[in-house]
């Protein structure tokens, strides 16, 4: 009996243990690349960040008429940590916990009381390890996104736009306020971002966010060439936004948007500024190491 029991166990493993092989293999062959695949590593920063005491500066300069400050976690490596965030400002950064903000907060920077300006900043990334940063979550500020179990009754904006919401009403709306991001990547490494994932609001609604939208430029193209809507997961496409002469047209946080290559131009500079502050950061390490 035990004799017949052990054959089967050992003919269920025979043929189990390709397969088991075969799926983390198939898996890893399956997911998705680029942005796609970074996507929900750094969305995940954005929505739990680390204090901002425990933020240092790694490395500030100026760059054309920008301070450039690159910023890391205190206790990494001297003269090798990566920096995680990278801010623009006209004064040289102080002090960072008066002058950064990575978590919601409702009231009116700035909030130290020193007199001391807020910094733009962004997370940036560095995928491929080459020098240059080619991914960049920007702070849009705080925004209402849809739960899963939004309910369909939830009213819709009046004629006029004004919002008449009941207390239960505005405490959901409340309660759904999320830190909101724009994410950047330049998915070819060339240097230039070609791939921008942005919110898109509920049209009936419009102080929801309803889902996501990822807008594509290829190398090389002069429109952007590929779009689409998605909300839990980037790479399950949910419709695309309308096409239009040099992109995508969205409902963005801000109104109707058109999307195409000249919308990266801005950004473009940013990534630009903080790539030189990177190579000389970079370059100083080198150095310090020889
Ligand atoms: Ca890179």
């Amino acid at each position: 009996m035990a004799k017949a029991i052990r054959r089967t166990l050992t003919f269920i493993m025979v043929l189990l243990f390709p397969a088991l092989w075969l799926l983390p293999g198939a898996a890893k062959a399956a997911a998705p690349s680029g942005i796609a695949g970074f996507y929900s590593q750094a969305e995940a920063l954005t929505q739990a960040p680390p204090p901002e005491t425990e933020l240092t500066i790694l490395h500030q300069c100026k760059v054309e008429e920008w301070q450039v400050t690159l910023i890391g976690l205190k206790g990494s490596p001297k003269g090798n940590a990566v920096p995680i965030i990278a801010a623009l400002s006209r004064q040289p950064l102080v002090s960072l916990p008066d002058q950064l903000s990575l978590r919601l907060r409702f009231h009116a920077a700035p909030r130290s009381g020193k007199g001391l300006e807020p910094a733009e900043w962004l997370y940036v990334y560095d995928r491929n390890k080459d020098g240059k940063f080619d991914y960049m979550c920007f702070p849009i500020g705080p925004l209402a996104v849809k739960p899963p179990d939004f309910p369909a009754d939830f009213p819709k904006d009046g004629p006029d736009k004004s919002l008449k919401y009941s207390s239960k009403e505005i405490n959901l709306l409340m309660s759904s306020m999320r830190f909101v991001f724009y994410h950047l990547a330049d998915d070819d490494f060339d240097g230039a971002l070609d791939t921008w994932v942005l919110p898109v609001m509920d049209p009936d609604r419009r102080a929801w966010v309803e889902k996501r939208a990822l807008v594509r430029c290829a190398a090389g193209g002069e429109t952007a060439d590929t779009a689409w809507y998605f909300k839990e997961n980037i790479a399950v496409p949910l419709g695309a936004p309308e096409r239009t002469a040099k992109g995508f047209r969205l409902l963005g946080w801000n109104g109707e948007k058109e999307i195409g290559k000249d919308s990266f131009a801005n950004w473009n500079m940013i990534l630009s500024l903080f790539n030189q502050a990177y190579a000389q950061y970079l370059a100083a390490g080198t150095a310090k190491m020889q």
